[in-house]
């Protein structure tokens, strides 16, 4: 292995120096029906050099999903793979969704077949991405080139001046390291991901334009974290984190994204024209525990094996070379301050703790290698770890026992977080969150809201997003019960239920044709409810005078079925 290691470091350096090369970015597919087929492709990653790779509808990687809030969208996802263990999953990392369509373990697409899950964008604009998560394969399929960005759009965001135009001033970055093995495969669990890559290009140059430009930062990587800046300290103004738009834009110089996090900056560019600048990873300030600093040194004095042979671990490297070129038609070029308003109910009236622990206590290397548990158990596909009452609000304790820091994510909600180590929060996670590093002796509160959906056996995952650990167990699962009613959108129950007139100018009527009991909510494009009604509602007119026009959500809870529907008031 060692022996291994030193040629990849020979090679690593000679494609330092090779040429560089125009980074791909992924096409975007837009509509109410994605056709996904998940498919053996090839890559040159280094030229005329082929290497096996997965994609989606491509060799590599996967189309950009532009997708609209409120939308009612159908997912074809085809799993094409061939040879022996490939059955997959697709989880949609950060979408609000059922939890029959959230994608994890238990929605396993079998070779040749095709899942088509059907759910309703409820996410604010933002982004997103979509990933294998399937037991024990994930780290391989999302190495092996499986994964994809999806941008949600909403009212709210599109009415702030932002560069918004898809790879001309708005670019998807999906920033990953590899390891490659002798014969050119791609390895997985190694210490060896040398090759650095944004988009699944190597050495990657952008042409950007001399304006303001927003960057979609995605660490799609399997272990290492990144601390994002520019050369030259280049200033960037960060606008959303993993669950969309922050309060205002914040100012900064670097941004640590683990595994999983997401983060949208933007970089005045109208004084540099003619001038290159590089994205970087700033790793040698990245403190000890974290994967991809100089040191992963627990407690008891134990190291990862082979770590420090990496040249990345606690360097400075570039990632992406920006060479700024001439404005593009209709530039941006006012940064915004005020981007949204947050409303987040932190009034949490449960509490859970869950405490993360090497498998073995007296082990100093298993302190930073694993294998890890949760509140001591590994994932276990037929246990229910949690069950959680839907609409209840939670405070979470997340305490990290272990000698690395863990990227800790949950599927369903975003969050916020309440406090790390009982102290601030940075200002860059204080937006909602659906993933956040937990450092070594240390414990963070996030408080979330579990509303929607409900589902009596399939459960959501919580798990540590280094894809190495989760693979060996460290996920639990939860449930989100409704003691009144399934909580599903029910699509039969959808397509019953008709308003009249919508659009409208002064209200409508809900036919439902259901016998009993209908409850209401409309909510405005922030998630405000305006207009509650409950019991003798089938039939009846409901009056919109005193909201104003726009669009709305209707919320229809009919029995043991929710339904939503689009209402417009001109
Ligand atoms: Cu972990």
């Amino acid at each position: 292995m060692k022996k291994n290691l030193i040629l990849y470091i020979l090679l690593w350096l000679c494609k330092f120096g090779y040429g560089q090369n125009a980074l791909y970015i992924p096409p975007s597919i837009t509509g109410s029906s994605f056709n996904l087929n998940i498919q053996n492709g090839n890559t040159q990653f280094y030229s005329n050099i082929n290497t096996p790779t997965f994609g989606i509808n491509s060799n590599i990687l996967a189309p950009t999903l532009i997708v609209n809030k409120w939308d009612i969208d159908t997912f074809n996802v085809t799993n094409s793979l061939t040879g022996f263990g490939n059955s997959t999953t697709i989880h949609w990392h950060g979408l609000h969704v059922p939890a029959k369509a959230d994608g994890g373990p238990h929605q396993i697409i079998l070779q040749g077949t095709t899942w088509s899950p059907i759910f309703q964008i409820l996410n604010s604009a933002g982004t997103f991405w979509y990933h294998p998560h399937g037991n024990n394969k994930t780290d391989l399929h999302v190495s092996k080139g499986i994964a994809g960005m999806i941008i949600v759009k909403d009212s709210i965001e599109s009415a702030i001046l932002l560069p918004r135009k898809y790879g001309i001033d708005d670019f998807p970055l999906i920033v990953q390291t590899k390891s490659f093995d002798i014969l050119n495969q791609i390895a997985i669990s190694t210490e060896e991901d040398t090759s650095v890559m944004v988009n699944g290009t190597v050495n990657p140059y952008l042409y950007v334009p001399s304006q303001v430009i927003r960057l979609r930062l995605l660490n799609g990587n399997s272990m290492r974290s990144f601390n994002f800046g520019f050369s030259n300290n280049y200033p960037f103004k960060m606008i959303a984190s993993d669950g969309g738009l922050l309060n205002s834009a914040i100012p900064l110089t670097r941004l640590r994204l683990a595994p999983g996090e997401r983060a949208e900056i933007l970089l005045d560019l109208q004084s540099i024209q003619g001038d290159t600048i590089y994205l970087k990873s700033f790793s040698s300030e990245l403190p000890n525990g974290i994967y991809g600093a100089a040191t992963v040194t627990g407690m008891m004095g134990g190291s990862i094996p082979d770590y420090n042979l990496n040249p990345l671990n606690g360097a400075d490297y570039n990632i992406l070379q920006l060479i700024v070129g001439m404005q593009s038609i209709n530039p941006v070029i006012i940064m915004p301050t005020f981007l949204t308003p947050s409303n987040f109910d932190t009034s949490y009236t449960i509490s859970r703790n869950f405490v993360l622990s090497p498998d073995s206590l007296n082990s100093a290397v298993e302190q930073v290698i694993g294998p890890f548990n949760i509140n001591g158990s590994h994932f276990d596909m037929n246990t229910i770890n949690e069950t959680v009452y839907l609409n209840a609000i939670e405070k979470w304790r997340i305490t990290n026992q272990t000698g690395i820091a863990h990227p800790i994510h949950i599927h369903d909600v975003q969050f916020r977080i309440l406090n790390i180590n009982g102290g601030s929060v940075p200002n860059y996670e204080q937006g909602d969150k659906d993933v956040v590093m937990v450092m070594p002796n240390q414990y963070v509160e996030f408080v979330s809201k579990f509303v929607d959906f409900a589902d009596d056996s399939i459960p959501y995952m919580f798990h540590c997003h280094l894809l190495h650990h989760e693979d060996d167990g460290m996920m639990g699962s939860f449930l989100v019960k409704d003691t009144t009613a399934t909580g599903n959108v029910d699509l039969n129950v959808q397509s019953k239920v008709s308003l009249f007139p919508n659009p409208t100018k002064d209200g409508f009527q809900i036919i439902a044709n259901q016998t009993g009991s209908i409850s209401m909510k409309i909510m405005n494009g922030l998630g405000e409810v305006v207009i509650m009604r409950d019991g003798d509602i089938d039939n009846a007119f409901i009056s919109l005078e005193n909201i104003p026009s726009g669009y709305y959500i209707l919320q229809l809870r009919i029995g043991k079925s929710i339904i939503s529907k689009k209402i417009i008031k001109y």
